[in-house]
């Protein structure tokens, strides 16, 4: 990819809109604008717009706002021309193609971020963060990708770094100088101060299990005998007639899925077949599926009727049942018999999906058990990405290594290596060290004109 070029595209969505976005990035940007519109764009001012036609050969092909970014004041740090034209899908790619024409290129996918990224004006996390942005689904992916493209991870990681090279220097001062030993700062204190930071990293690396639930949402299956109500309670969540519900037992016999928003986050909903001991072969192979959905999903609703007892297939199901993950939900409550028996489960809620009542407690309960910990505030840093774990992990682990070299006495040699590997561990996340693959596997995945 060459990053001397001139860019351009369609910075838009596709398809027909009030207006589209073509942004041209690159040294000659301007040049390439003012080959193509009807006033000099050297001649208007930064960061304004100023109307005009975009015109190649004397044909006019749209009216445009064209707004110039100049002395890298812009997302790619680079010059950059703006051209809001209208928004048909023939009429943007036409401008696009007169400005391919008279020298830009076709930008590949991310590349004007990319391209920030390589003039300083974000670091890696926060171009990874762009990415979260544009595609967060749930306003908690949201709230965590734009901190993150504030920098305030990159901010954290850097306090990081700063206090570990002042230690790195201190264990290569210690190898070159062994006899003075560590008089720079008594080694108590660098052994203190290096746990501190070893804790403080793997705390960050624990956010990733609300992050990876931030971003790739929740799998909630809905099992139990036939007849209970998970169809209803499915439909009543979702807010719309998707799964058949019928008085006759066994009236699901697949999977039926649907996503919804429960708790703030992205939840698919997995309805099953009702679990109960028959020879009917589409049954069983029916409720086969139901043991598997109940397997995979992160979190199990486990319906029981109110208003009959307990059947001995039930109870025995529950013993099975991996109660951290599952939420025993007492429903037709309308209709309860007037004792029910006690469930020995950490989690239960009692509803009617008839009369729609207890579904807010019943979300409740799903985000305490997600959130075992508590609900993450907008102010704290959680950590969205795999990279990012893998990297704070093995900071910490070279810690690790350093904080019971240092405890034993080993050579000051190993000791400043591994401090090393824990800084360029460190550096990955904000794109330091990292190699090409890991950059195009990042950049690959934006879309086209961003
Ligand atoms: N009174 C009352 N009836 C309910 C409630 N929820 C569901 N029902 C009724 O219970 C019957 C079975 O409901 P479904 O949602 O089909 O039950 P299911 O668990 O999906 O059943 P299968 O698909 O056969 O496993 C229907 O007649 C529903 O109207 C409730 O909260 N109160
Ligand atoms: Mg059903």
């Amino acid at each position: 990819m060459n990053t001397q070029d001139t860019i351009a595209a369609i910075s838009t969505p596709p398809g027909e809109g009030g207006v589209a976005v073509i942004r041209i990035s690159g040294k000659r940007a301007l040049e390439i604008a003012s080959k193509i519109f009807s006033k000099d764009p050297k001649m208007i001012p930064s960061h304004t717009a100023s109307y005009g036609s975009i015109v190649l050969n004397e044909e006019v092909i749209d009216k445009v706002l064209l707004m110039p970014m100049k002395n890298g004041r812009s997302y790619t740090g680079e010059e950059t021309v703006e051209i809001f034209c209208h928004g048909g899908s023939l009429i943007s790619r036409k401008v696009l193609e007169t400005a391919l024409k008279v020298g830009a290129r076709s930008a590949f996918p991310g590349e004007f971020t990319y391209r920030a990224f390589l003039n300083g004006k974000i670091d890696l996390a926060q171009a990874e963060a762009v990415q979260a942005l544009i595609h967060a689904k749930n306003e908690k992916m949201l709230s965590a990708s734009s901190e993150q493209l504030e920098g305030r991870l990159s901010k954290l990681v850097k306090g990081f770094q700063v206090r570990l090279t002042e230690i790195s220097a201190i264990l290569e001062a210690w190898v070159d100088f062994p006899d003075e030993g560590l008089e720079f700062e008594p080694m108590e204190k660098v052994i203190r101060d290096l746990k501190e930071q070893r804790d403080e990293l793997n705390k960050l690396v624990k956010t990733f299990h609300e992050g990876k639930i931030f971003h790739d949402g929740l799998k909630v299956a809905l099992i139990g005998a036939p007849n209970v109500g998970k169809s209803s309670l499915m439909n009543v969540l979702l807010s719309k007639e998707h799964a058949i519900v019928s008085p006759i037992a066994g009236t699901t016999r697949d999977r039926v899925e649907g996503n919804m928003i429960l708790a703030g986050l992205n939840v698919m909903l997995i309805d099953t077949a009702g679990i109960r001991n028959t020879e009917e072969l589409i049954e069983v192979e029916g409720i086969k599926r139901s043991f598997k959905a109940r397997d995979e999903a992160d979190l199990v609703l486990y319906i029981l009727d109110a208003s009959r007892v307990l059947q001995p297939e039930e109870k025995s199901l529950l013993e099975t049942a991996n109660l951290e993950k599952t939420l025993v939900v007492w429903n037709k409550m309308d209709e309860a018999l007037p004792s029910l028996p006690v469930i020995e489960a950490p989690y239960v809620a009692k509803i009617s999906a008839l009369k729609q009542e207890g579904l807010e407690a019943l979300s409740a309960i799903v985000e305490s058990m997600i959130f075992k910990e508590g609900v993450p505030s907008k102010e704290e840093i959680v950590i969205t990405k795999g990279r990012h774990k893998e990297a704070l992990s093995e900071a910490a682990q070279a810690l690790d290594v350093v904080i019971s070299g240092l405890e034993m006495g080993v050579s000051p040699e190993f000791v400043a290596f591994e401090a090393k590997s824990a800084l360029h561990s460190l550096g990955k996340i904000l794109g330091m060290n990292v190699t090409e693959d890991v950059l195009s596997s990042i950049f690959n995945k934006f879309c086209i004109g961003k």
